[in-house]
């Protein structure tokens, strides 16, 4: 990690300008990324955080086509809609820009022609799928087939949705364009291929040097890409829509939008700085080396941000690389996929209409999948809203200003001699900022939001120890004292929560009748009491309002997923084998279970079901193989906590010795699972 910086860019994904922003997205990147950069600029910190509408490629193209419309018309669509919608929410970009402007595309040809006089672009003819009847190629998403690495029957031309792969469209089998629904024939066409082997070397280094700060899903999928070595890969498409070619003579062909779409984050600083009368500034950002670079992304965007976009870097010369770039994984929806063509999907735009964006944003802040999927729940949600938000943080501010409003003239009382109570729950407010900064520092945005709430708690158990209802009536000045002190507490809650929601922090500031906002609050002073004895304070409102069970029986209700699922279960019910004879404890106590962690993962050659991994005990590491193949990918495998049988007499398995097993589910299909540890457990540790 770099220490001396002067400044910080943060980049979040671009999404796609081809549909509504979903609670996914949310979860993925701009959560965390808002939490970051609000949370930086409290403590004062230079930072520009940067996004846009990705408007290229075939995602949009193939959208127009579904809404039988123009891709034009589709990016202006969206692009308006998730503009806004991230704006309602709070996620503050100091620019959203989009890949169609002018600016962006010549930013995208200045780096190709670059790199083409670098001798970085490659010209070569490659096989490609044709679509002889609609006499189009089909790139990316037009083709779809069965994955070749682990059979999936919906996997798209590039990449396949189930397993993460990337792969040469030409490995996909059974491939069907979507333009006709036929069988493609395989023809030459011309492309330019970044030699992406030329910075093997300096990307491994890259990689290695972030070995300590990167996370594990970031690490691993970038070290498995350098792994497989690095291969020339094609950044042009045979398509109208996109940034073309730029080179005489050429038509009908495009950059690929992996090529452009991450240069648009420097497009969107460019047009960001010319929006502040400075031109230049752009540079500071991307070319200074104080300047700490952290893109934020989903992690099906890793290796474009990790591989990709430093090698174009690289290759262009005098540009900065991502210092980190926190990954999430992904949200799961009431225990299935979020899909949006099976309308199991939350749409930003629908919930504003609904709920208070706090309520998404706390929600979904401590229950990010910063190192596995999460899975989002109404229940949870209404739970985290009448427990947490509204019972734990609301009450406490509620219950204070009521107080000093009924009781002191809604003015600060004076704060005289203090007991015990008061001086620890002013240290623990006090030494907060600093136990959460560490947290976001790490981008720990889940364990930051509960020392949050924390934080609330403890107030509230202030509260209900001190007894004010009591004291003042027999000790008056001792009640004084306590309510300014909660009073403090109200006003560095509101601080300390602001990176997570933001909109009750500046209620809050208004109750308190404080004249500056929260955004010039200083994070590192938010513990310290500052209101002054005598000052008068603002009018109280509810923050939080409770959700009624009949609402989340309303939003589960329209889910479309609940009549599939249960269909699914309800399927599956009477295929369970029925209950082994009985066993005692002792028979039970011989099979020795433990904790371990995925280090490596390999499909046996030839084996349609097996993997081998190795795997670290704690105490050890051993290898195992494992028939899940046609379940998990390596790359899915890798970092994963699991449980396993460490006792068992090794096996050989296709020849290949397997030294223990590991449990999972005895189910295929949505009752497939792989038993992992909930939290994070040292390897080695016994299971009974
Ligand atoms: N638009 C993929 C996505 O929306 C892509 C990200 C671009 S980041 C430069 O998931
Ligand atoms: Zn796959």
């Amino acid at each position: 990690m770099q220490n001396n910086f002067k400044r910080i860019l943060v980049t979040s994904a671009l999404p796609y300008a081809n549909g509504h922003i979903h609670l996914g997205h949310l979860a993925g990147c701009y959560v965390p990324s808002d939490i970051y950069t609000r949370y930086q600029r409290l403590q004062q910190r230079e930072v520009l955080h940067i996004c846009g509408s990705d408007e290229h490629g075939v995602a949009i193209t193939i959208s127009a086509e579904k809404e039988k419309t123009t891709p034009q018309a589709i990016v202006d669509k969206y692009h308006k809609a998730n503009k806004e919608s991230f704006k309602k929410f709070g996620i503050k970009f100091d620019n959203y820009s989009r890949t169609s402007l002018p600016i962006h595309h010549e930013t995208s040809k200045e780096f190709f022609l670059d790199l083409l006089s670098k001798g970085y672009l490659k010209e070569k003819e490659e096989e490609q799928f044709y679509d002889a009847d609609a006499k189009m190629f089909l790139p990316d998403r037009y083709v779809e087939g069965t994955c070749p690495n682990c059979g999936n029957d919906k996997a798209r031309g590039d990449q396949c949705d189930n397993c993460g792969k990337y792969y040469d469209q030409l490995e996909l089998k059974n491939p069907k364009s979507l333009i006709t629904g036929k069988t493609p024939i395989v023809k030459k066409t011309k492309h330019w291929f970044f030699t992406l082997g030329k910075f093997q070397k300096k990307l491994e280094e890259y990689t290695e040097s972030h070995s300590k700060d990167w996370k594990d899903n970031t690490l691993q999928q970038t070290r498995s890409w350098l792994k497989e070595g690095l291969q020339d890969r094609a950044v042009t498409r045979d398509l109208s829509w996109g940034i073309p070619v730029p080179i005489e003579g050429v038509e009908g062909k495009v950059l690929y939008v992996w090529f452009d779409a991450v240069l648009g984050y420097i497009s969107s600083t460019k047009e960001w700085a010319i929006q502040q009368g400075k031109p230049e500034k752009w540079k500071e950002y991307w070319c200074d080396t104080s300047t700490r670079y952290i893109a934020f992304l989903g992690k099906d965007n890793i290796v474009f941000h990790t591989i990709v976009f430093p090698a174009e870097l690289m290759a262009k010369g005098g540009y900065i690389l991502p210092d980190n770039v926190p990954a999430n994984e992904f949200l799961n929806l009431e225990g299935g996929k979020f899909s949006k063509s099976r309308n199991n999907a939350i749409y930003l735009k629908d919930i504003l209409e609904r709920y208070p964006a706090d309520t998404f944003r706390y929600t979904l802040a401590t229950n990010l999948p910063e190192t596995k999927d999460s899975d989002f729940y109404w229940k949870d949600f209404q739970a985290k809203n009448n427990n947490e938000l509204a019972d734990i943080y609301g009450n406490f501010i509620n219950r204070t200003i009521t107080f000093v409003a009924k009781n002191f003239e809604n003015k600060v009382p004076k704060r005289g001699k203090m007991n015990d109570l008061d001086r620890e729950v002013l240290v623990y407010v006090q030494t907060a900022p600093q136990r959460i900064a560490v947290f976001i520092e790490q981008f720990k945005f889940r364990d930051a939001t509960m020392e949050m709430m924390n934080v609330a708690r403890a107030a509230n158990k202030y509260f209900n120890d001190s007894e004010p209802w009591k004291s003042f009536k027999t000790n008056p000045e001792q009640c004084g004292t306590t309510l300014n002190i909660c009073l403090n507490i109200v006003r560095s809650l509101a601080v300390l929560f602001s990176p997570v929601v933001p909109f009750s922090s500046d209620k809050v500031f208004k109750m308190l009748n404080q004249n500056s906002i929260v955004d010039n609050e200083q994070w590192m002073n938010a513990g310290e009491p500052q209101l002054l004895d005598g000052h008068q304070l603002g009018q109280s409102e509810i923050l939080f309002t409770k959700i009624e069970d009949t609402t989340i029986e309303q939003e589960l209700s329209t889910l479309g997923i609940n009549a599939e699922a249960k269909k699914e279960n309800e399927s599956v019910v009477s295929n369970y084998a029925p209950v082994k004879p009985q066993i005692t404890y002792d028979d039970f106590a011989k099979v020795d279970l433990r904790i371990a962690k995925i280090i490596e993962a390999e499909a046996v050659p030839k084996s349609k079901k097996l993997i081998r991994l190795q795997i670290d005990l704690g105490f050890e590491k051993r290898q195992i193989v494992a028939g899940i193949a046609e379940k998990l990918s390596p790359e899915q495998l890798i970092g994963k906590t699991i449980i396993v049988v460490a006792n068992l007499a090794p096996a050989k398995l296709m020849g290949v010795e397997s030294q223990g097993m590991l449990l999972a589910t005895a189910a295929d299909g949505a009752n497939f699972a792989l038993l992992t540890s909930s939290t994070n457990v040292d390897s080695g540790v016994g299971i009974k």
